[in-house]
């Protein structure tokens, strides 16, 4: 079937959350919707808002622009729209762009019958954003712990919050969440190469069916996941990398405020060896 009588056969009424079929159409490709509008509106005015902090800053070297938090001093009160107050309005714009994005997801997917995964994944990439410049935040007190919107600055933030806490490689939900980004890397590496193996062959050669692939690993380990398993898997493992970052920044600064190295000074503590004469503890 041809891309534009397919796309016809699938653009269909229906399925909106708010606003019946008042924005129930296409742009070109793009389907509208109540929430398409609205991301429109928070994309559109965030960006201004950027421009105009640039502007006001008069830095417009594009890798030192920043737009930053208020300071550590005014709390979680609104501040100044040249202290910080512009990035609480950014900040703001920032939120009802991606929760508008994730309710058209939505919307398209009820439209097609189709799950909610795509706007659940989605969903957590955005927890990760909001519990960086809301969640622990609020729960410090202040907003000037968020991250200035800088490509340089938000880099520095990175390294002084993790310096804050001794090495944050000692933090262990941030090796949680290491451990899932490199197995969703190990997992789409595998993936990836498996299909293209069975699906592209060589000029002139047969394509391989789902059954090459299962018995491949079969064959290698002895196990194949699946080839609807493996995108179970490759979700399970992208949601948890991203959970388990949004984790291990949020308990920094919140329940635990030494450096993270020390945290592990149970291990050495357990009773069975914790007195033991020339051991760790002395
Ligand atoms: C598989 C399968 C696929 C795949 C892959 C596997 C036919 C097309 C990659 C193999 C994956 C396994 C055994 C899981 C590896 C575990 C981790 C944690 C990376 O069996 O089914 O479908 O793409």
């Amino acid at each position: 079937m041809a891309l534009l009588s397919f796309e016809r056969k699938y653009r269909v009424p229906g399925g909106t959350l708010v606003g019946g079929n008042l924005f129930d159409f296409w742009v070109g490709p793009f389907y509208v919707g109540f929430f398409g509008v609205t991301t429109f509106f928070f994309a559109a005015l965030g960006t201004i808002l950027i421009f105009y902090g640039t502007a006001m800053e008069g830095v417009w070297n594009p890798w030192l622009i920043s737009i930053d938090t208020p300071p550590v001093e005014l709390g979680l009160a609104w501040a100044p729209l040249d202290n910080g107050g512009l990035w609480q309005l950014i900040t703001i714009c920032a939120h009802g762009a991606f929760i508008s994005w994730a309710l058209r997801e939505v919307e398209i997917c009820r439209k097609l019958g189709m799950g909610y995964h795509v706007p659940v994944a989605f969903g957590v990439a955005i927890l990760a954003y909001t519990t960086l410049t809301v969640i622990r935040p609020v729960l410090m007190g202040a907003w000037g712990y968020a991250f200035p919107y800088g490509i340089w600055t938000h880099l520095d933030w990175v390294s002084n919050t993790g310096y804050q806490y001794g090495n944050f490689h000692y933090n262990p939900a941030h090796m949680v969440a290491v451990s899932f980004f490199f197995t969703t890397c190990l997992a789409l590496a595998l993936h990836g190469s498996l299909i293209l193996s069975a699906a592209n062959p060589a000029k002139g050669k047969e394509m391989r069916s789902p059954d090459h692939e299962d018995t491949y690993f079969r064959d290698l380990i002895g196990y194949s996941v699946g080839t609807l398993g493996i995108h179970r898997l490759g979700l399970l493992l992208a949601l948890n990398a991203g959970f388990w970052s949004a984790v291990c920044i949020v308990i920094s600064g919140t329940v635990w405020f030494e450096p993270w190295v020390d945290w592990w000074q149970w291990w050495p503590d357990l009773p069975w060896w914790s007195d033991i004469p020339g051991g760790v503890n002395g």
